[in-house]
C-alpha cells in the first residue's frame, strides 16, 4: 500500500513554472507523525510539502496515480486550497482514498468536504490504522476510533470526541526521514540552518488568548525531561544543527522546562535551540538554564506595546513583563525576536505610537508584524459571530471597519511605519553587531548582513510583505 501525504501551499496549488517557494523554518511535523503511523501500518509513504517542493503537474499526477491513500494536512487559511486539491486528486485517480486532518479540523471540529475520512485530533497513534482500514474498505471498523467523520454509504458518521493522546512519553517518533531537512531552515526568507529538526515536548495550552485557535482545544500534557532529552540526543546525533520546539507553550510548567535544559547540558548535547515563549513565563533562572543548554533564539509573542490592547486579547501578560523578558535575554546573549499583531478593533493611532515607543526602547533583535485575521475556533471569532459581524462560513475574517478596526490599508501603512521605525535605526545595528561579537555567533552576523541587504532592497517601496513574516495572527506559543 502506498500513501502520499500532502501539505498544500497556502498560496494555492501551483505546479511547474508557476510554483513559488514559501520560505519555511521547520518540516511539517504533524505530517511526519502521520507518516510514521502509516509506515507502522504497512504503507510506503511519500511526503509532498508544496511550500518547499517544486513538482510538475505530470509528476503530481504520477504520484497520485501510484497511491492508494492521500493524506492532506489542512490549515484554515488553506482550506479552500485543500478542497480544490482533493477535487483534482479525484479527477486524476477516482478510486483513491482521501484522509484529511490537521489544525483546521482540530480548531473547528468539522469535516473537510471531499475527504473520505476527516480526522480530528492527534493522529500519531491511530491514523495509520484508520488509513489501512479505509484502503481495505471495511468502513464499519472505523467506529472503534475517536475523532472521525466519514460517510458510510448512507449517512455521515461521527465517532465522537477528538483523538487526544494520553501519555506523551509513549508516543512514537515522527518519521523525520520522510523529508529532506535541508529544504527547511529559512527564517524570514534567510537560511539559518541546513539541517533543522522540529519536535514537541508538550501539547495543549491552558491560556485563553482571544485570537488563538489553540486555546482550550487540547488539555495541557507534557513529556518528562528525560524522555524529551532522549529525542533531542537522537536529533543531535543525526546531524541536525538547529532544533525548534513546535508547540503551543513550552513553559507552562517552568520547573519542567528548566529540567529539560539542565538535562541537555548534563548530557553534553550540542545543538542550537529556538522556541516561542510567553513573556510572563520567564525568569532569570529559566533563561540562564536555557542559555547554558544552547538556546540560540527566543520568539516572544509580545503582540502589543499597550496594556489596553493586551487586555483586549485576554493575553494575561503585561507590557512590563515583555520588557523584562527582552532585557533578560539581552543580558544572557540570547537573540530575541518579537511578534506584534496590528488591527485589534479598538486599536488607533496612539496605540501604534505606543508600540513603536515600546519596541524601540527595548533591546529586541528582530521584530515581525502581523495584521489580525479573526479565525474560526478563536474566542474573538465566536464573539464577533455572536454580535452578527461574521457569517458562519467566514472562517478567516480579515480585521477591518466591519469589526470596528481601522481599514486594512491604514493598518498596512502602520505596519510599514513600524518596520521603518524599528529597522532604520543605526543604533539597532550597532547594538546587534556588538551582541553578535560578544557571543561569537557568526551565524547571526551573516543573517544580519543578509537581512539588512534585503531590507535595503525593499525599503524603497516599503513592500516588505513578500519576505517579512506577515504571519497573520499566529500567536507566540
Ligand atoms: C511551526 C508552525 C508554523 C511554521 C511551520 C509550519 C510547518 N511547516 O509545519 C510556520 C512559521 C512556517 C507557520 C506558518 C503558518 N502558520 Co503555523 N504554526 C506552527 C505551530 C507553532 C506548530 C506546528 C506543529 O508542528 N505542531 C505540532 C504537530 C504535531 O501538530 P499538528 O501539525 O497539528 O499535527 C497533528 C494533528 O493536527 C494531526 N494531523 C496533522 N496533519 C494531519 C493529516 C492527516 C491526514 C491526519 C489524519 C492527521 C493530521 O496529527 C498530528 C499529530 O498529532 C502551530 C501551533 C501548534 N501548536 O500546532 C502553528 C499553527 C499551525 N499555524 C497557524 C497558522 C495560521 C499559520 C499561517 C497560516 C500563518 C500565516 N498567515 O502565514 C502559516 C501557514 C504556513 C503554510 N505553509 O501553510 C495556526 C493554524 C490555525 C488553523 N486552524 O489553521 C496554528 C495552529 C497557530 C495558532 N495557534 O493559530 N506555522
Ligand atoms: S497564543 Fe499561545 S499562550 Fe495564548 S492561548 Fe494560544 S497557544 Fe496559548
Amino acid at each position: 500500500m502506498r500513501a502520499l501525504l500532502i501539505l498544500p501551499s497556502f498560496r494555492g496549488n501551483h505546479f511547474g513554472a508557476a510554483w513559488r517557494k514559501n520560505p519555511t523554518i521547520t518540516p511539517p511535523l504533524g505530517l511526519l507523525y502521520i507518516g510514521g503511523a502509516l509506515e507502522r501500518s504497512g504503507f510506503q509513504v511519500r511526503v509532498l510539502d508544496m511550500n518547499v517542493q517544486a513538482i510538475s503537474q505530470a509528476e503530481f499526477k504520477d504520484a497520485v496515480r501510484q497511491s492508494d491513500l492521500i493524506g492532506v494536512s489542512v490549515l484554515t487559511v488553506a482550506r479552500d486550497i485543500a478542497e480544490e486539491l482533493i477535487r483534482e486528486v479525484r479527477t486524476i485517480h477516482p478510486r483513491v482514498k482521501v484522509m484529511a486532518g490537521g489544525p483546521h479540523l482540530n480548531s473547528t471540529m468539522t469535516p473537510l468536504p471531499g475527504a473520505d475520512v476527516s480526522f480530528v485530533g492527534e493522529g500519531e497513534e491511530t491514523a495509520g490504522e484508520v488509513g489501512r482500514i479505509l484502503v481495505e474498505g471495511d468502513l464499519d471498523r472505523l467506529r472503534q476510533f475517536r475523532g472521525l467523520f466519514y460517510f458510510d454509504g448512507q449517512e455521515m458518521v461521527r465517532t465522537g470526541l477528538p483523538m487526544v493522546l494520553g501519555d506523551l512519553n509513549l508516543s512514537p517518533r515522527p518519521a523525520r526521514h520522510l523529508v529532506d531537512a535541508s529544504r527547511y531552515g529559512e527564517l524570514i526568507g534567510i537560511r539559518v540552518s541546513d539541517r533543522v529538526a522540529a519536535m514537541t515536548t508538550s501539547r495543549g495550552c491552558p491560556y485563553k488568548c482571544s485570537f488563538c485557535v489553540r486555546r482550550g482545544v487540547f488539555r495541557y500534557r507534557d513529556r518528562t525531561p528525560e524522555n524529551v532529552v532522549d529525542e533531542i540526543a537522537e536529533i543531535a546525533a543525526a546531524g541536525h544543527d538547529l532544533l525548534i520546539f513546535n508547540e503551543d507553550n513550552f513553559t507552562v510548567v517552568p520547573e519542567r522546562s528548566i529540567a529539560v535544559m539542565r538535562e541537555i547540558k548534563r548530557r553534553g548535547i550540542k545543538i542550537r535551540i529556538m522556541m516561542q515563549l510567553r513573556v510572563d513565563s520567564v525568569s532569570e533562572e529559566m533563561l540562564q538554564a536555557f542559555k547554558d543548554a544552547g538556546v540560540w533564539s527566543l520568539i516572544f509573542g509580545i503582540e502589543s506595546g499597550t496594556q489596553e490592547i493586551l487586555d483586549f486579547y485576554d493575553k494575561g501578560a503585561t507590557v512590563e513583563q515583555g520588557r523584562r523578558a527582552v532585557l533578560m535575554a539581552e543580558r544572557l546573549g540570547i537573540f530575541s525576536y518579537a511578534f506584534f499583531i496590528l488591527g485589534a478593533p479598538p486599536e488607533r493611532e496612539r496605540h501604534f505610537d505606543e508600540n513603536i515607543r515600546f519596541m524601540t526602547s527595548v533591546p529586541l533583535d528582530f521584530v515581525g508584524f502581523n495584521i489580525l485575521d479573526v479565525q474560526a475556533g478563536s474566542s474573538l471569532w465566536a464573539k464577533e459571530r455572536r454580535r452578527g459581524l461574521i457569517r458562519a462560513d467566514e472562517l478567516v475574517t480579515p480585521t477591518g471597519p466591519r469589526l470596528g478596526a481601522l481599514p486594512y490599508e491604514k493598518l498596512e501603512e502602520q505596519m510599514r511605519r513600524a518596520y521603518r521605525a524599528f529597522y532604520l535605526r543605526p543604533s539597532h545595528y550597532w547594538r546587534l553587531l556588538r551582541k553578535c561579537w560578544g557571543v561569537r555567533d557568526f551565524t547571526l552576523l551573516v543573517f544580519m548582513a543578509r537581512f539588512s541587504l534585503k531590507l535595503l532592497r525593499h525599503f524603497h517601496a516599503f513592500a516588505l510583505a513578500e519576505d517579512l513574516p506577515i504571519v497573520r495572527s499566529v500567536p507566540e506559543t
